[in-house]
């Protein structure tokens, strides 16, 4: 499934998300309207992946809501997922478009122009950038303070295709982010550590809507 005007991504990270399972909170997630989930746990091994993996896929089908594999395109051929998302340590973007044909979505993180020219010319259907800011989210080796909006500006003019934007990102300062040219928002703590996951995901979405549609 390829849907245009994503709004609101979920990262999912069990480990962030204060005892719930990343069922629970994919599920509530859903409810309160995001868009599209992928699935990362850094910490699972590749078997447990496959197993949660293959439940998310299913909870997220019956919902029209898009499912992408975090760095493993052999995890996402095997799950049949909506696409994979790849960064600049993982197999190239080309290997990847190739493996997964042309109706899958491959996003690819990027943040040089040399690197949003090869996820383009390789087929990427998104470019992912980020830590836009501070994060605890993340083991970050660089941009620990994250890369602020300027970048973020400065990078989105460099592309044509769609930027989804990560790191640090919350229902404060979302609205900025939008404002530098983000057309999707990816998040892990902004809603795997909400009280209620539901309502900081219909609230989140509202915002990205309304400043959206002001600009
Ligand atoms: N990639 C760049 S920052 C980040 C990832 C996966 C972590 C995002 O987590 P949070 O909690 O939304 O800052
Ligand atoms: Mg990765």
């Amino acid at each position: 499934m390829k849907k245009s005007n994503w709004d609101l991504y979920l990262v999912t990270e069990a480990e962030l998300s204060r005892g719930r399972d990343s069922i629970e909170v994919v599920k509530a997630a859903i409810a309160g309207g995001i868009d599209a989930v992928q699935l990362r746990e850094k910490n699972m091994s590749l078997r447990e992946r496959f197993k949660l993996g293959q439940q998310l896929k299913k909870i997220c089908q019956k919902a029209g809501v898009i499912f992408i594999v975090n760095d493993r395109i052999d995890l996402a051929l095997a799950l049949e997922a909506d696409g994979v998302h790849l960064g600049q340590s993982d197999l190239p973007a080309l290997t990847a478009r190739q493996l997964l044909g042309s109706d899958q979505i491959l996003g690819i993180s990027a943040h040089t122009r040399e690197e949003i020219a090869a996820a383009e010319s390789a087929g990427a259907d998104y470019i992912g950038i980020g830590a836009i800011f501070p994060t605890k989210s993340k083991k970050l080796t660089e941009n620990n303070n994250g890369i602020g909006l300027k970048k973020l500006a400065e990078l989105k003019k460099m592309t044509q295709l769609p930027v989804v934007a990560i790191g640090g990102i919350n229902e404060s300062n979302v609205g900025s982010v939008i404002k530098a040219g983000a057309d999707t928002i990816a998040v892990i703590s902004a809603l795997t550590r909400a009280d209620d996951i539901k309502q900081a995901s219909q609230k989140l979405k509202n915002t990205i809507l309304s400043t959206s549609s002001d600009s």
